[in-house]
């Protein structure tokens, strides 16, 4: 079949708010659609995928106050900033084709012809709002939506809100958004319709606030000065503007409009599966033809969040274990409509026995045996078995059912069944005990089918990873020597006969084992609040009162000598002219901060009021002032030095 025929593909994630750094719970989303995208290019669709920044609202506009910038600057920085989105895009191998910006001129301007065209049909109206707002969520909400009187999304308080708005008429679509809920397969996975229906529609639809006059930093309504859009009408029209709807920028609204899929959590369901075709419907345009939407992460049993530090930040996950092996373990461990809790146990465990000992030992394993045996060279010929036709229908099945779970974004059952046949084919390799086989010419024939057998099971193994793991996926396919024609979907059917070839060649193991318990204990020293660089001692309670303090005899005193005392790694002694023509001595435990040889001819701070005391059996007159904190959790000492113009006893007060 013609791989340049199968069509347009237009798939897109949620796009992000960049008022915080991305945790692995966001990179999620974006792996599973770049994981689609990928394998509807690999099956021959021309795919779009779009991502994007959603940088308009209240929320946004506080950040930037707090951080004393503009709103733009704010949001210039997470977004294009070092580690910011594309950086990170960039590190987790993310294919996107676009990348929108509400920010963006074009779709700003688009964003006004689109509110006016809602206007001008009736479908916008200018009214008064009363409700209660949730700022985080940026969400209006009745009274009778509110859950315990808070937010329903987020749980946190809302506030009373009252101001001239402007409404979308969503009460209007009530029936028909029910009817595209319940009769289509619009919304995916099925139990989201019944949460959506039975807590939204139900109840009532009400019309939605769409403007807001209380802050400015959104797309402003250009037929009324004060109003900004509601952040949600411009963020959901970015899947549309993105390709050229009402702009000149780009041309593909033809093309790629209906949107193949949405991505989107399961917290914005809601905005995807009512407010977003209401307003498509209010345009007569058509309507994406799916919405999945997906379950969240947990860290271990909680809810993830950028303040839980290092260990669900994907730059230092990605670091310590691979962008493929973060790839890998989020599609296959998570089924993709449900919640799953990541731990870091779980993410070792994937790693060591899918990644280490399946995939990576098979491969190992193979292309070793390919070498000693044949020194990596598999010609014309050989001898087929019953065993070969028994892995050959199983990779048959595997294929099959594997491509009927990606078309419905399970993910984490396409991969079972790619680890079915990697795992049949590490058994194939005991059954058919290649080291024994290579023992006499006469069973080399068969050794040869054998070894064929295996390169066959890991092409099309490789073929199947390769959207959850393409770095990894094209090693593989490297080493096994497969030429560029025989990696796609169309090359999946299985060929193992006599006239095969392959020429391979062995590397480092792709994916090596990682040691549980030691990792464990280094992402759990990570994922403890970072030390603070420079500590200071704590300020005294006690006061000392003025008279007792000027009691105190501060001099300066020079150094004439100094060294160390035997038997103590602690004590300096030093001699010290103090003005009064007799030497002093004075004794200061800070051998391990200087040697005696720099301080000698040092102007140094001292008080010599204090009763003498012994120390290692001499005396010391007095004490030296020195300014000690801690930096990076080591104690640091700096003897208090003056000007050497200031003559020895000098009084200092
Ligand atoms: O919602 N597990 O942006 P956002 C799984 N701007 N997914 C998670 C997650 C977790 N722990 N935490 C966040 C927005 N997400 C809007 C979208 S679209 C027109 C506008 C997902 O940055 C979340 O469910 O708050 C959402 O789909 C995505 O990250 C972006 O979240």
């Amino acid at each position: 079949m013609c791989e340049k025929c199968k069509g347009n593909y237009y798939i897109t994630t949620p796009i992000y708010y960049p008022s915080a750094n991305l945790h692995i719970g966001h990179a999620y989303c974006t792996v599973a659609t770049d994981t689609m995208a990928r394998y509807k290019r690999l099956q021959g669709y021309n795919v779009k995928f779009l991502t994007g920044t959603d940088e308009h609202g209240q929320k946004i506009e506080d950040k930037a106050k707090e951080a004393g910038v503009t709103p733009q600057q704010f949001v210039d920085n997470i977004v294009l900033g070092e580690k910011g989105v594309l950086d990170l895009w960039k590190l987790m191998n993310i294919s996107y084709d676009r990348f929108i910006r509400t920010t963006d001129d074009y779709h700003v301007a688009a964003i006004q012809k689109i509110f006016k065209k809602m206007y001008d049909n009736g479908d916008i109206y200018k009214g008064k709002y009363v409700g209660k707002y949730c700022k985080p969520c940026e969400s209006f909400w009745t009274e009778s939506q509110l859950v315990d009187g808070k937010c329903p999304d987020c749980g946190r308080e809302v506030q009373d809100a009252e101001e001239e708005a402007y409404f979308f008429r969503l009460s209007k679509y009530a029936d028909r958004i029910q009817d595209l809920l319940e009769n289509t397969d619009y919304l995916e996975p099925r139990s989201r319709v019944n949460e959506m229906v039975n807590n939204f529609i139900k109840p009532g639809l009400e019309d939605l606030c769409v403007s807001r006059t209380s802050f400015t930093w959104g797309v402003p309504v250009d037929f009324d000065p004060g109003h900004v859009v509601y952040v949600w009408i411009d963020a959901l029209f970015n899947y549309m503007t993105a390709l050229g709807f009402e702009n000149d920028k780009y041309d593909d609204l033809e093309a790629f409009w209906p949107a193949d899929v949405h991505f989107v959590g399961k917290e914005i369901v809601r905005f995807h599966a009512i407010i977003w075709p209401a307003m498509l419907m209010s345009l007569d345009l058509p309507l994406p033809k799916k919405v999945y939407g997906h379950g969240w992460l947990n860290f271990n049993g909680e809810k993830m969040s950028k303040s839980r530090g290092n260990v669900v930040d994907p730059y230092v996950l990605s670091e310590r274990f691979g962008v493929d092996a973060l790839r890998f373990f989020l599609l296959r461990t998570f089924p993709f409509g449900s919640d799953g809790n990541f731990t870091n146990e779980l993410l070792i465990n994937t790693i060591n026995v899918d990644l280490a000992n399946d995939l990576g030992n098979l491969v190992s394993r193979t292309t070793a045996m390919n070498q000693k045996y044949f020194g990596g060279v598999l010609a014309v010929g050989g001898e087929s078995a019953e065993l070969d036709s028994e892995l050959n229908a199983l990779a048959e099945e595997v294929m099959a059912n594997y491509e009927k779970h990606m078309e419905a974004f399970q993910f984490s059952n396409a991969l079972s069944e790619a680890f079915r046949l990697i795992g049949r084919a590490n058994k194939y390799i005991d059954e058919t005990a290649p080291w024994i086989l290579a023992k006499s010419d006469e069973t080399k024939p068969r050794l040869l089918t054998v070894m064929k057998n295996l390169c066959e099971c890991i092409r099309i193994s490789a073929i199947l990873v390769s959207p959850m793991m393409p770095d990894s996926a094209q090693k593989i396919l490297d080493l096994l020597g497969v030429p560029e024609n025989s990696r796609g979907w169309n090359a999946r059917c299985y060929c193992a006969d006599s006239e095969a070839v392959w020429n391979t060649s062995t590397g480092a193991p792709l994916f090596p084992r990682i040691d549980m318990e030691k990792e464990l204990a280094a992402l759990e020293e990570l994922s403890k609040p970072a030390k603070p660089a420079l500590e200071i001692e704590p300020y005294a309670e006690e006061t000392v009162d003025f008279d007792t303090f000027c009691k105190s005899d501060f001099r300066a005193v020079k150094v004439k000598d100094c060294k160390n005392v035997k038997k103590s790694d602690k004590l300096l002694q030093f001699t010290l002219d103090d003005g009064t023509g007799t030497d002093r001595q004075i004794l200061s435990g800070i051998a391990k901060f200087y040697k005696p040889e720099e301080l000698i001819g040092k102007t140094l701070v001292a008080i010599v009021n204090l009763p003498p005391r012994k120390m290692m059996g001499r005396e010391s007159c007095g004490m030296l002032l020195s300014a000690i904190h801690t930096e990076n959790g080591e104690e640091k000492l700096n003897l208090i030095m003056v000007d050497d113009a200031i003559p020895a006893g000098a009084k200092l007060c």
